[in-house]
């Protein structure tokens, strides 16, 4: 790899100064310690500033290049950015990992201490943040000219314990150490009105004067791509009062009232909601969001005013995607900035907004699709509901000339004329937007038919597909550095931006030596993984069992509930035939691993951890039970522990009920790190199968369409339950206080849940599932056949990086170009 030279005059002797000698500089100068009173904090934040000094030039350069050649440009809206830690990421993107290593090593520290001494960033709650984080790798990598916008929360997602198995929440404070990567830029500040009132002058101009207004202020982070020529720019707003602090009031001694402006207005990016598929139907989220949107449209329009002097052709030079409906209020929020500000007529302002505009859409439960009470959204922003309403009068004239009937119409319009409580957010959406994006093939068909049916009818040619990628920097190279290497090895490096390349190690599945290699990988990181197990839990694992693991946030839909059920089944099979005599085999061993955080208003996927707590207490501790079987859960899930868990696992869950989950990340990162996928036909596990093929992971139960159908008819899950001894006996279980020591109450909800509508089907996915986790312990005794599959399933996940799909909305969706479209 070659480190590029950035040619900025004032900087030019940064690159001959030995990186080790920049960082003993920063430890001295920046953090103000000597090397005798050095934590690691202090290293690691001297390692980065380090580091950061070099992306700057390849931040100031990009930025100079995408001016001079007025590029198109990308802003990625986003509430959540689920980022992890930094320092390693850049130092390897920067091609300074093993320089850095060798210094900290040579200064008697321990390498792993010092690049761990930083908190995640985890300003998001699951799979949404954490794709909007691979998205920025992904510009950076293809040279698309993106920029990132969301909110900089001072406290993220909250700190999960667990008292007696159960979830509690604790805040967490990642800035109380100081955040290296960040630039604060007080210069760049805008105003954003709440509340108030508008005046139409004789012309019919709007006028509106808000109540209140707050602060934003930018705080940048650079994003450098693969080998870090190209460095983009993550901008997060920070909520500060607008106008100083009142002096005249603290002096007359009310000190609270004058403190109380400047913590209402700093609240607004206070806290990340931990909502997860769930509306927060709070008048501070509807703050939050038009926040960081107002912001984000003001910002980009100012500079795109220092190279242009109309708007008339914005969708040219600009593409702006929201991330989910969380910044949907960009649609009103940008006509009117069009309209009232820059004189533009309505109709002309709505033709701009859906020429620069596009939607993804992250979830189909329709509880999740945001809506706001009409009466919340008139108090707060009185203007971008009369211009909702002008978008309404419109689309009705639209729908109308398309022949739809008034009943159709009224039903897909922001407010519903008949029943005006609400503004739905997913309509606005979609009707604002140039492109309206799904997460996997299954996804975007079921919108289609479901949820933006009757849009979709009337915009046939708006929906579109883009599968979602994982970057193949954080979630191979280095969170597997044995694997990476060995593929490297192999292959050569081309691989790390092109990772289809891997396709060239599938001749080697079957080779005795290269799957030795492989193995002896998978084994260091299943102990690294059972180190971090025993550190954390004091459980002690046998890395010779089938590192069972399923992490993601904890959901009905996702279904840890069946997998816990399947390791009761287990822990009462092993009970029956202790040295599987009866059955003919010994057991294979197993670790059923999980991790997940629910959302704290969630009260059954709360009693879902409780369950696996309580089954871990007594699997665990059971004699008869020995190494046959240990059930973990791992508090506190975040990035970084992804890191460790997914390189170390041998086969990953991904049975969601078929229909409910979108896409799904995990999926690709565990296959791409070799664990066999044991899933549902759903999300990106239907295009996983056509990568990897049929006989390298292992499909089970109802399928989307069946799904659908049994919810419709309401079947019940008795006829099945009547019929399974397996299941009636886990259920017997629940009720009669086995797992919750003696108490029978614990699990009254879980059972009327499960065992009377079982809306989620895991009563009929039940035995599908058992029998294919039987067929998986029979093909692990097998390690050769196991290997094959699992290098395989490596060699063919190319497809899934997330440049494929940066690569893929920048031709089809945001018309930008990168360094592979030759512009
Ligand atoms: C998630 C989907 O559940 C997951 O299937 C998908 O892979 C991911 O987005 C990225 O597209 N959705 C969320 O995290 C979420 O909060 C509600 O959606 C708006």
């Amino acid at each position: 790899m070659t480190t590029i030279k950035h040619k900025i005059d004032d900087a030019k002797d940064l690159h001959d100064e030995p990186f080790g000698d920049v960082v003993l500089r920063h430890l001295i100068y920046s953090v103000g310690k000597d090397k005798t009173h050095a934590e690691a904090r202090d290293w690691n934040v001297a390692v980065s500033l380090a580091v950061r000094d070099r992306m700057v030039e390849g931040w100031i350069d990009t930025t100079r290049h995408v001016y001079a050649r007025q590029q198109k440009r990308v802003y990625y809206l986003s509430m959540e950015f689920m980022i992890g830690r930094m320092l390693e990421d850049n130092l390897t993107n920067l091609g300074l990992l093993s320089e850095a290593k060798e210094f900290i090593a040579s200064q008697g520290l321990d390498v792993e201490t010092v690049l761990h001494a930083e908190q995640d960033a985890a300003l998001g709650n699951g799979g949404l943040g954490r794709l909007a984080a691979c998205f920025m790798d992904s510009m950076a990598t293809t040279g698309v000219a993106g920029m990132g916008y969301g909110i900089r929360y001072q406290h993220g997602i909250f700190r999960q314990t667990l008292e007696d198995g159960w979830q509690m929440e604790e805040p967490e404070d990642w800035l109380f150490e100081g955040n290296s990567w960040e630039f604060r830029r007080p210069e760049v500040v805008y105003e954003i009105g709440f509340g108030g009132h508008v005046t139409h002058d004789a012309d019919g101009k709007a006028t509106w004067t808000p109540a209140e207004s707050v602060q934003a202020v930018a705080f940048d982070m650079p994003i450098a791509g693969w080998e870090g020529d190209h460095v983009n720019t993550l901008r997060l707003w920070s909520a500060r009062q607008s106008g100083m602090m009142n002096l005249d009031t603290f002096n007359d001694g009310d000190f609270m009232a004058a403190a109380r402006q400047q913590v209402l207005a700093e609240t607004i990016s206070k806290v990340l909601y931990p909502g997860d598929h769930t509306p927060q139907g709070r008048e501070l989220r509807l703050k939050q969001e038009v926040f960081f949107t107002s912001a984000s449209l003001q910002d980009m329009l100012r500079r795109f005013f220092t190279n242009y002097d109309n708007l008339d052709n914005l969708g040219d030079h600009v593409a702006v995607q929201l991330n989910d409906t969380h910044p949907a209020i960009a649609v009103p929020e940008l006509i009117r900035i069009l309209m009232d500000l820059h004189g533009y007529t309505f109709e002309r302002a709505l033709e701009i907004t859906r020429e620069t505009l596009h939607y993804t859409n992250h979830t189909l439960l329709p509880e999740a699709l945001e809506k706001w009470p009409k009466d919340l959204f008139e108090h707060i922003l009185p203007r971008h509901l009369q211009i909702i309403n002008m978008i309404d009068g419109h689309f009705y004239q639209e729908a109308m000339a398309k022949g739809l009937d008034h009943h159709i119409i009224a039903g897909i319009q922001v407010i519903h004329p008949h029943q005006q409580d609400w503004v739905r957010m997913g309509n606005l959406a979609f009707i604002g937007s140039r492109k309206v994006n799904g997460v996997s093939a299954l996804h975007t068909e079921l919108m289609k038919q479901t949820v933006f049916h009757d849009l979709h009818t009337m915009y046939p040619d708006k929906i579109i597909n883009q599968t979602n990628g994982v970057t193949p920097r954080r979630w191979l190279l280095e969170c597997n550095p044995g694997l990476a290497g060995l593929i490297t090895e192999q292959i050569g490096d081309g691989w790390i931006d092109d990772l289809e390349q891997l396709q060239k190690i599938a001749p080697l599945a079957t080779d005795a030596a290269f799957q030795k290699a492989y193995r002896a990988v998978k084994s260091a990181n299943k102990q690294r993984l059972a180190d971090m197990v025993q550190e954390r839990t004091g459980i002690t694992l046998n890395t010779d069992a089938i590192f069972d693991t399923q992490i993601k946030r904890i959901h009905e839909y996702k279904r840890q509930h069946m997998n816990i059920m399947e390791a009761i089944a287990l822990y009462n099979a092993i009970k029956a035939d202790p040295e599987g005599t009866k059955r003919g085999a010994a057991w294979q061993p197993r670790v059923k691993i999980f991790a997940g955080k629910a959302a704290p208003s969630y009260f059954f996927a709360k009693l879902i951890i409780k369950l696996i707590n309580d089954v871990a207490a007594v699997v665990n501790n059971d004699p008869d039970i020995g190494d046959k079987l240990k059930v973990v859960f791992l508090p506190n899930y975040n990035v970084s522990m992804a890191e460790v868990l997914i390189p170390g696992s041998d086969l990953s869950e991904q049975i969601s009920t078929a229909g409910f989950e979108a896409s799904g990340t995990g999926n690709m990162k565990f296959a791409l790190n070799g664990a066999l996928t044991i899933g549902t036909l759903d999300g990106a596990n239907v295009e996983m199968l056509d990568h990897v093929g049929e006989d390298n992971i292992f499909i089970f139960g109802l399928k989307a369409d069946e799904v659908a159908e049994r919810q419709h008819r309401r079947a019940r899950p008795s006829e099945v339950i009547k019929n399974s001894p397996m299941l009636q006996q886990i259920m017997s279980q629940l009720s009669d206080g086995t797992f919750s020591d003696g108490e029978t109450e614990r699990y009254r909800d879980f059972l009327t849940n499960v065992g009377d509508h079982d809306y989620f089907q895991v009563i009929p996915d039940f035995q599908a599932y058992w029998d294919m986790q039987r067929q998986l312990d029979g093909l692990y005794q097998n390690a050769e056949a196991w290997f094959e599959k699992a290098i395989l399933n490596t060699a063919r996940m190319g497809w899934f990086s997330s440049d494929r799909t940066i690569r893929s909305y920048a031709d089809q969706i945001w018309r930008a170009p990168h360094k592979m479209s030759g512009t």
